[in-house]
């Protein structure tokens, strides 16, 4: 009989399902440069067919985050290709992003750009990606907006936001039913000085201005150091404007490490601001939980491996806090009690728990050791390494 809080773990294993991004498993860089790996994917069949190895051996990743122009460069001309791949390797394309960061027309912004012309040419584009989540039968769309400026004195900040304002009105207007607008937010980078959508105030805003379907993404690395991540979800659960997470870890920036590398005791504080939330209202808080990593050095489909992992150990324990008890605690404000009580699930070692539990869905009960005994990383270092060695590497 399995112990009450175990039953726990198990029940949110089942439902703990995680999007992989099909750009992590690129050669992607800084910077400084990138360092070009021969089993690197690059063509989309590719991308699904590593994402298949990490829902194979995880049995957790059954969505496959698609940006458009690296994905679907033909737009909806592509889609019946993503169906053929999709219907091959047995996972689904997920949430849809489009791409409105990297062509040259967008130096002063997109949907924020003062050319009016750009906007609608960036509102163009983010309307075929709604067309293309609904041929793919995508429930999201999720825009991220480098936009801002580098210098004090260069742009008009209020004007810009009404420039969003009136963008994302129409992307809202243009979405089916069932589909929602995922606004993501960044502090900085690639801009220095301003950037339009900068916090998760200025993406709640903004969301609840375009309308009811539109909500907000967190990415755990767009934060400032000193930010509480885990009251802002506890904000956007409260006022259910959470749409979804990109996690990934870092040390300083955005340096979309791998999930729990530098602090997972961050990773568990925010799920256990969502399972006390679930628990108080008796209902599973609808999350879209997805990755968005860039793994410069390491093995691309390893580490994507071991973020899913380490995801399900501590949703697993966070799952394991007996929200009953602490409940009773914090209202009779029992401190040490009250934070022994959470403390004490995060040091609860899951990964025997997670272990079992895969066992008894007939997965692999260590996914990375059946992902290397494959062989499916030396077969695809040869098939990929002669394309991969020319890729271009320098930044400059
Ligand atoms: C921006 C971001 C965004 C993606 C990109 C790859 O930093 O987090 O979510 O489009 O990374
Ligand atoms: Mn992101």
């Amino acid at each position: 009989m399995k112990d009450r809080l175990v039953e726990k773990a198990w029940q949110a294993l089942d439902k703990l399902k995680i999007e992989l991004p099909s750009w992590g498993f690129a050669n992607t860089g800084t910077r400084f440069g990138k360092f070009i790996q021969a089993a690197a994917a690059t063509t989309i069949e590719e991308k699904f067919s590593d994402a298949a190895q990490v829902h194979s051996s995880t049995g957790a990743c059954p969505t496959l985050a698609l940006h458009v122009q690296w994905d679907l460069p033909n737009g909806l001309k592509d889609v019946g290709e993503v169906e053929r791949l999709s219907q091959k390797f047995g996972v689904r394309p997920g949430s849809i992003n489009p791409n409105i960061f990297q062509n040259q027309e967008y130096k002063y912004g997109s949907l924020g750009n003062p050319d009016s012309a750009i906007r609608k040419t960036a509102l163009r584009h983010i309307l075929d990606c709604v067309g293309i989540a609904e041929a793919l039968h995508c429930r999201d769309v999720a825009p991220w907006f480098a936009d801002g400026s580098n210098y004090p004195g260069t742009q008009n900040m209020r004007q810009r936001i009404a420039y969003f304002e009136e963008g994302l009105r129409e992307i809202h207007r243009s979405l089916k039913p069932g589909q929602r607008l995922l606004i993501e937010y960044k502090p900085f980078e690639p801009a220095f000085y301003h950037t339009d959508i900068a916090d998760w105030g200025m993406a709640y805003l903004l969301a609840k201005e375009a309308g009811p379907q539109a909500f907000v993404l967190v990415d755990t690395g767009h934060h400032y150091q000193a930010q509480n991540i885990e009251q802002i979800v506890a904000w956007l659960l409260h006022h259910k404007m959470i749409g979804g997470f990109h996690f990934n870890d870092r040390r300083y920036a955005d340096d979309d490490l791998t999930l729990g590398s530098i602090d997972p005791y961050q990773v568990f504080r925010i799920f256990h601001e969502i399972h006390m939330f679930e628990w108080e209202k008796g209902a599973v808080a609808d999350i879209a939980y997805m990755v968005d990593q860039s793994h410069n050095l390491k093995g691309k489909i390893e580490a994507m491996i071991q973020t899913v992992c380490t995801a399900q150990e501590l949703y697993a324990r966070a799952a394991m806090v007996d929200h009953e008890r602490l409940a009773g605690l914090q209202q009779g404000c029992s401190l040490v009690d009250a934070e022994e009580t959470l403390r004490g699930a995060f040091w609860t070692d899951t990964r025997s728990i997670v272990k079992d539990w895969r066992k008894s869905k007939g997965l692999p009960d260590d996914p990375l050791l059946a992902f290397r005994e494959s062989g499916y990383l030396e077969r695809v270092s040869r098939e990929r390494s002669a394309r991969n060695s020319g890729a271009n590497a320098s930044y400059a």
